[in-house]
């Protein structure tokens, strides 16, 4: 199987380039510019994802594409509208085009950042996103949802909370995705006979865990993680942060406090 990974140069992607050629030797990176330390055994194609004759070049002839290339935090709406929005257009239509089977999109805890933080969630929750970012992400899943429905793609959209080897802070200790699970995910977007279109939730088995993830599960997801082991860097993360009652209040974190302009206190009595 050929697999298309874009955002290969950001920080997840990097992890990946690592971790998925084991499963997935003929793996294709795209970005704007190449990773600096990029190998001669890796197959780089660079592309704008703005640019449809960019991107159609970059998936010719793959049979799957793990579709991570965005603008990754909170933007200006013309550069969410451009990487994120216009982006993820391009990825889906130009697997359309070629024939491409698989698509599995990353899309993001912040698509539903504005519910309450210890409200249990699944995926078939209304989208409450908590920036322009989320609603590129909330649109992303969208289009996923139309490819999958209208046109034969397999499309699996997971909403991924926080990559990394730990979790930074209080809030990330439920939403923390160690990178053994993520590559565990894609496998099931990208080879699970049974899948034609699905929204999990990116995260390991965490103890403080705020999401239903029943759907991973029946697919055969095991996650191997736990953030609970590692409660003390989150901790001493939490400590460095400065408290921030809206913030502290929505699974978004931050993501929520940011132009924030709302009337929290009534907000907090309504939800
Ligand atoms: C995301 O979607 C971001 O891409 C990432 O940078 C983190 O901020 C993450 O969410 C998070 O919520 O921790």
């Amino acid at each position: 199987m050929k697999v298309l990974l874009t955002g290969a140069s950001g920080g997840v992607g990097t992890r990946l380039r690592e971790m998925l050629p084991q499963h997935y030797p003929h793996l294709r990176l795209s970005d704007l510019a190449a990773p600096k330390d990029l190998r001669a055994d890796e197959e780089f194609v660079a592309a704008d994802l703005s640019d449809m004759v960019q991107v159609e070049r970059a998936v010719d002839g793959v049979d799957g594409i793990i579709h991570l290339g965005a603008h990754s935090i909170e933007g200006p709406w013309e550069t969410i509208l451009q990487a994120n929005i216009a982006g993820t257009y391009n990825i889906f239509e130009a697997a359309r085009r070629q024939g491409v089977k698989r698509v599995v999109f990353a899309s993001s805890n912040h698509v539903v950042g504005f519910y309450p933080r210890g409200q249990r969630i699944g995926t078939d929750v209304t989208a409450l996103p908590d920036t322009r970012y989320g609603v590129s992400k909330a649109c992303g899943e969208a289009l996923g949802a139309l490819y999958a429905y209208k046109y034969g793609l397999r499309v699996l959209c997971l909403r991924i909370g926080n990559f990394g080897d730990v979790p930074l802070d209080v809030r990330r200790l439920s939403i923390w995705l160690k990178p053994e699970d993520l590559v565990q995910l894609i496998q099931i977007g990208l080879e699970h006979p049974d899948l034609r279109h699905e929204i999990f939730y990116g995260a390991s088995a965490n103890t403080r865990g705020w999401w239903d993830n029943s759907a991973a599960y029946r697919y055969g997801y095991k996650p191997s993680g736990d953030s609970e082991t590692m409660l003390q860097a989150a901790l001493d993360g939490q400590a460095k942060l400065a408290p921030d009652p809206v913030s502290d209040f929505f699974q978004g974190g931050p993501f929520c406090s940011q132009e924030f302009s709302a009337d929290f206190e009534a907000l907090r009595k309504e939800l």
